[in-house]
């Protein structure tokens, strides 16, 4: 193929699928906003960040860092910490839409849902339970994916996507469970067998998502799995917010509570409040309805593991 022609099949599918997602985001964002929700700036370069660790999906990736004023800043992984500090700010519900570096191994680039520099649109909600946020985020997607069959006629049909509006209630599976039955390759199995999305509950992994009081060992989170084989999209789960219990948390993951700034300050002084929230994958969502089988495709500007992109 010459390099024109490519150029030019790259830029129809680039350009049906900007649509798509420009149509996505500007639901999204109006969704959150009628929600009551306030919209926060992101931030990308901060002392601190989320771990993404221990999680028995991650790659135990480290956030990378620069020096500038001659300290130390990461580049932010996730802003699950800033929401929290926002919360104890005072702002009753926030969302973000939120750049994060993850630098996975070479090797994910085979997943087609990994990419080294993505855009969650993170969200939290005081005093919001699992329960509440689980109802919240299916009727965001039965919604979202109905106006997108609507709005984005043409562009679906170029693709040849047949998108089918989820039904709700989503199923409901426990990690153990599906560890127990299926092993590893749990992820794929159950996106594959199901029409619609379902929920994974209770994945043991980072400090900040709550571990039930009542039943320890049960985790208050919750994964979003989009059917079709197309995998995790959204995250998310309620908080631990009392100082006692994050701290043996930090310390059993062999964390430094002090390295947590002004999280650690709030957290100590116990002035860290109850929230739920989640964070959706907007270039996961995107490929989702686009029906496309890799993140590069939907990436203008690919970041791809293991791929140095050209611009
Ligand atoms: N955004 C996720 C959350 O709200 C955290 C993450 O991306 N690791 O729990």
């Amino acid at each position: 193929m010459s390099v024109q022609i490519h150029i030019k099949e790259t830029n129809k599918v680039k350009g049906v699928v900007t649509n798509i997602q420009t149509e996505t985001l500007s639901y999204l964002t109006q969704y959150f906003l009628k929600n009551k929700f306030r919209w926060l700036l992101p931030v990308i370069l901060s002392p601190v960040t989320d771990p993404l660790w221990p999680d028995p999906r991650s790659s135990g990736i480290k956030p990378l860092s620069v020096r500038i004023y001659g300290n130390e800043m990461k580049l932010m992984h996730s802003m699950i910490l800033h929401k929290q500090v926002a919360i104890a700010l005072g702002l009753k519900r926030v969302f973000i839409l939120s750049p994060n570096i993850r630098v996975e191994p070479p090797e994910k680039i085979s997943t087609g849902r990994h990419a080294f520099e993505f855009t969650q649109l993170d969200f939290e909600i005081e005093n919001a339970t699992l329960d509440y946020i689980l109802r919240f985020v299916e009727d965001l997607f039965v919604s979202l994916i109905a106006h997108i069959k609507k709005n984005c006629v043409e562009e679906l049909e170029i693709l040849g996507r047949d998108l089918r509006v989820p039904r709700r209630p989503f199923r409901k599976y426990y990690y153990t469970d599906l560890v127990e039955e299926h092993g590893e390759s749990w992820e794929e199995i159950i996106s594959k067998d199901n029409r619609d999305p379902v929920w994974v509950l209770s994945i043991p992994r980072e400090f900040y998502d709550r571990e039930d009081p009542q039943r320890p060992g049960l985790y208050r989170n919750y994964d979003l799995i989009l059917p079709e084989g197309f995998g995790e999209v959204l995250s998310g789960g309620e908080r631990e917010y009392q100082w006692e219990r994050i701290k043996k948390r930090m310390l059993k993951d062999g964390l430094k509570p002090e390295d947590y700034g002004l999280y650690y300050d709030l957290a100590r002084k116990n002035l860290l409040r109850p929230s739920a929230g989640a964070g959706i994958g907007i270039e996961r969502l995107v490929r989702f309805i686009a029906g496309l089988r890799h993140i590069r495709d939907v990436q203008l500007f690919e970041r791809i593991p293991g791929v140095i992109p050209r611009i």
